[in-house]
């Protein structure tokens, strides 16, 4: 279908008649789980949930509707778009990129795939709805690569448009995919005589590796972190696939929810870049080994580096640089390193641990 929209008049979808309408793909992942319930605090959005897998019941339950289904189901995401007359998409369906180095046809498949046909059906559905479709996706720090480790170590905190190599499958597929969004909300059909306005507004964060309390992560490669807590937390030993001087960018699973919200709401006219990274603090594996230890006295944890993974982590900076999210669109980190250990990780991952 071709977007008949108005030529020269930009539709802001907060100024649109009528409730938000929100589709969330991959939402029975770990972002989707503390999106619903922070989505869920207004009262007036109307939520759709889909993932290959039936949603946690408590998340479940804070759905107005689910559908357990693929995200290259073209059908199925239309049907899903004009029945519920969606007016947001959060799109967090992709395969990480541990998992995706295994089979990375599929994850080329699921993640470009998978997004590419998501702005295809937003364009036409916003082009025959006349309103506006907001288009979120989390993209990664996957996109940088470092050509060496000596690079990583002195290069500091990396801007956007910095080191774009990247190594993994994962990497290139999201790092294409920010560019698929631009091109969808900038210039789409930029040449055919009836392209009107383009009305997909296109959102989009290079999230760092995420620690959240509740649920455990899989299948990606900053998973060391998060696997090397949960571990502790449960009494079981663990061997981190990366050595102790490796480091990168992190952040928690609220401080992640909330700057997806945070840039959901964002006012368009504010937002210079389609793309900003986010990042609360940069660490070492074993410097959170030592936060752990100091908190789970009897925690095991030793250094036993897989060259592969290693490889990956090697090529993602060890810090980004946070100043156009932060002079856009208000971003800051709700807590540093120590606060965020103290505040929020351990006593979080306690409580868990001690209701599991
Ligand atoms: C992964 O490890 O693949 C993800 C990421 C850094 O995007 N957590």
């Amino acid at each position: 279908m071709i977007p008949v929209c108005r030529e020269g008049v930009r539709m802001n979808i907060d100024e649109q008649p009528g409730s938000r309408s929100v589709l969330i793909t991959g939402a029975s992942g770990e972002i989707g789980h503390g999106l619903i319930k922070g989505l869920r605090v207004h009262d007036d959005i109307h939520i759709v949930a889909t993932d290959l897998k039936e949603l946690p019941e408590d998340t479940h339950g804070l759905c107005d509707e689910v559908h357990v289904g693929d995200v290259c189901d073209a059908s199925l995401m239309q049907q899903l778009i004009a029945m519920h007359e969606v007016t947001e998409i959060y799109h967090l369906a992709a395969l990480l990129s541990s998992r995706a180095e295994h089979v990375p046809e599929v994850a080329h498949e699921v993640n470009v795939g998978g997004t590419f046909n998501l702005l295809k059906l937003s364009a036409s559905h916003s082009a025959s709805f006349g309103r506006p479709v907001r288009f979120i996706l989390p993209s990664t720090i996957a996109v940088y690569g470092m050509s060496s480790l000596a690079q990583k170590q002195s290069v500091g905190a990396v801007s956007e448009g910095d080191c774009n190599e990247p190594r993994t499958m994962y990497g290139c597929n999201k790092l294409y995919c920010e560019h698929l969004g631009r091109y969808y909300s900038r210039h789409y059909r930029s040449l055919a005589e009836d392209r009107g306005t383009t009305m997909i507004d296109f959102r989009c964060l290079r999230l760092p590796g995420i620690i959240a309390a509740e649920t455990k992560p899989t299948g990606g490669t900053s998973d060391f972190v998060p696997e090397m807590l949960h571990a502790a937390a449960s009494g079981m030993p663990y061997a981190s696939f990366v050595r102790e001087d490796t480091r990168i960018p992190w952040m928690t699973m609220p401080e992640c929810i909330d700057s997806m919200l945070q840039i959901g709401r964002a006012d368009e006219g504010s937002l210079k870049h389609s793309v900003y990274n986010v990042s609360s603090f940069s660490a070492s594996a074993g410097e959170v080994a030592d936060m752990v230890r100091a908190s789970f006295p009897g925690a095991q944890i030793e250094f036993t580096p897989d060259v592969d993974r290693q490889a990956i982590v090697d090529s993602w900076p060890e810090d980004v640089d946070v100043s156009s999210a932060h002079d856009d669109w208000g971003f800051s980190p709700r807590w540093g390193h120590e606060e965020a250990f103290s505040q929020y990780i351990i006593p979080s991952i306690r409580t868990h641990y001690t209701q599991a």
